[in-house]
């Protein structure tokens, strides 16, 4: 009997550490790409994904990279920088767990400070607080005296930043021809997110209904408000009123880099 109960507890013991292993190797961590047009996201991508890149135009909606890290994978999903796919760039905040976010470091002070506003913008979202941010300075090798981590995170307040928002934030430079930099900050980015896992599942679980039902709203309010009004005049097209066509992610170009 007393063999018996060692036995089976022998057995359970077993099973519980090679779920947790399996768990473990299966997990895809979901991270977002993201930055103003032309700062060297895709590039970053595909030394990520370790493929050479031939192609060399801008990215029209979403672009997608895989890569395997010991004891992760990572689905890293690029959204383009220019003014069209900006907008949809907030459709991806509730599903995402990181965020790399690509600054230009050969650009000049205006255009620096723009991309900072922008990354505000996106850290103050309600999907997107609390979460872990790599912060990657491009084109390093492009500038003499490239700028310093420590200027950068003085100057725009970083620190106050991660406070605020309860995030993890890691700043570094990309440079193509010294690439131990960028892959220490996927490292620190991937053990963050898999310290914190189980929680970050159930908030984007969560974060998933909330969007999820915010949009069933919106859509009802764009059905409401293209009704037509009984008192309209005659003359007015019912053509007018046809629901405007919609831009939605999954309306959009999408390309995966494997
Ligand atoms: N020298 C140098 N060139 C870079 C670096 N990063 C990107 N580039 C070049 O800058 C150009 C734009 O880079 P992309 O990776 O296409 O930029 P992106 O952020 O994906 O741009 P969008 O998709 O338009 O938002 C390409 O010609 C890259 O080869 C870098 O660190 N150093
Ligand atoms: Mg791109």
């Amino acid at each position: 009997m007393k063999l018996n109960i060692l036995k089976c507890f022998y057995c359970c013991c077993t099973c519980w550490k090679k779920r947790n292993t399996f768990d473990l190797e299966r997990r895809e961590l979901n991270i977002l790409l993201l930055g103003m047009k032309s700062v060297g996201k895709t590039e970053v991508g595909y030394i990520l994904a370790g493929k050479k890149r031939t192609i060399y135009e801008t990215t029209n909606g979403v672009q997608c990279y895989k890569t395997r890290l010991p004891k992760c994978s990572l689905a890293i999903t690029e959204v383009g920088g220019n003014r069209q796919s900006e907008k949809l760039w907030h459709h991806y905040y509730s599903r995402t767990m990181g965020l790399i976010y690509c600054y230009d470091m050969s650009i000049d002070d205006q255009q620096l400070q723009t991309s900072f506003q922008l990354l505000n913008k996106i850290v103050s979202h309600q999907f997107m607080r609390g979460k872990v941010m790599l912060l990657v300075g491009t084109k390093s090798d492009l500038v003499n005296d490239t700028i310093q981590l420590y200027d950068i995170e003085n100057r725009f307040a970083l620190e106050n930043l991660a406070n605020k928002y309860f995030m993890k934030i890691k700043t570094i430079h990309f440079n193509p021809n010294k690439l131990e930099s960028l892959w220490n900050g996927i490292e620190w980015l991937a053990n963050n997110i898999n310290i914190n896992y189980s929680n970050l599942k159930n908030r984007i679980e969560n974060d998933n209904d909330i969007e999820k039902t915010l949009k069933k709203q919106q859509q009802k309010s764009i059905k409401f408000s293209n009704r037509r009004a009984k008192t309209a005049p005659a003359s007015i097209n019912s053509s007018q009123h046809r629901r405007s066509s919609l831009i939605f992610p999954w309306n959009m170009h999408h390309t995966n880099v494997f």
